[in-house]
């Protein structure tokens, strides 16, 4: 599947992997990479030194092009921001918020820049300022997410921006890859189904929550904080959706995520930790490598766009 993002950013299939922190690490990353999609080391809340190590790891283990995302709510996101730029990583992906005051150091560094946008106004902001691609990522998503369904925020950022748009939130397979490509997207990216694989570096615990999750396993927490995230239902989701409910304040709803995605992701702790995931969990009943991961969904789209939907 040939489109202006392979050719943009040198892979073989359509697929970026997302910047997942505690995650996606060099392991991940450079597993996606091998196999011919995108991989994407999260950096998160991690420091500069950190990312530093995480790109030279990535390198020894792969000679295919990777990328970095960055966190811009991280406060180590300035050092972060020129670490990469002395790296001169292949792609950097940002999330939750506008990269906007690091992409002139990023393009004279020659990196391909692809934010993660929730809305038409942010895509076309990134448009102007010269990024090559935005990733359009609707409320299905797990983590830290916008409002707007991939459904509807997709086809509307493909209509007002000219760069490449990649479709994400609630894609786990090739049906999902094909719709996103119907709406006008060049490139899926996919978070959850990736936790779900056999290098995540995810605490076994946590690929089984996904793996065991329904349909409507998923809430959002914090909307009434400014920061709504989405994670799979747990004591602490009750927890804090009660304390909501009852208009706690924010240092008392904090005190109940603080270090909950570490606890998820490295200990397993999935009971009162964050198993931030998509709405798509539901959907995924297997661990399986990368590798199969980016083949089956690859093929099931390409012979769903082909007319294959016909009976
Ligand atoms: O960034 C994400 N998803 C994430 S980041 C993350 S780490 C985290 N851990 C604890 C607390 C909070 C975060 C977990 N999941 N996705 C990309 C994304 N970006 N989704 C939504 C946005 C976004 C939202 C508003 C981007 C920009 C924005 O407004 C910026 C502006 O200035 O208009």
């Amino acid at each position: 599947m040939k489109t202006r993002l392979t050719e943009l950013l040198n892979i073989e299939y359509p697929i970026i992997q997302g910047g997942m922190a505690w995650v996606a690490d060099f392991h991940l990353a450079a597993a996606v990479s091998n196999a011919g999609g995108l991989g994407i080391i999260g950096s998160g809340g991690a420091d500069a030194e950190w990312v530093r190590n995480q790109v030279k790891s990535c390198r020894e283990l792969t000679d295919k092009p990777f990328g970095v995302n960055v966190m811009l709510m991280n406060p180590h996101a300035p050092e972060i921001a020129d670490v990469l730029a002395e790296e001169k990583v292949a792609v950097i992906t940002t999330g939750a918020g506008s990269p906007e005051r690091y992409l002139k150091k990023w393009q004279e560094a020659g990196i391909k820049i692809i934010p993660v946008v929730a809305s038409v106004g942010l895509a076309k902001r990134m448009e102007k300022l010269g990024v090559d691609a935005v990733v359009a990522e609707g409320t299905e998503s797990g983590g830290h997410i916008g409002s707007t369904t991939t459904m509807s925020l997709l086809p509307q950022v493909v209509d007002a921006v000219k760069v490449p748009v990649v479709g994400a939130g609630g894609i786990a397979d090739g049906r999902g890859m094909a719709a996103a490509f119907m709406l006008g997207a060049e490139a899926v990216q996919m978070g959850t189904r990736f936790v779900a694989s056999e290098e995540a570096i995810a605490h076994d615990n946590y690929k089984q929550k996904i793996v065991k999750a329904s349909d409507i396993d998923s809430v959002v927490t914090g909307n009434t904080t400014g920061h709504p995230i989405r994670t799979l239902r747990n004591k602490m989701t009750k927890k804090y959706l009660q304390l909501e409910g009852e208009g706690a304040s924010f240092e008392e709803l904090e005190q109940l995520t603080l270090g909950g995605l570490r606890s998820a992701v490295v200990d397993g702790d999935v009971m009162n930790g964050s198993v931030m995931a998509g709405q798509i969990s539901g959907m995924i009943k297997d661990v399986k490598s990368c590798e199969a991961i980016l083949r089956d969904v690859t093929e099931e789209a390409e012979r769903l766009l082909n007319g294959g939907w016909k009976k």
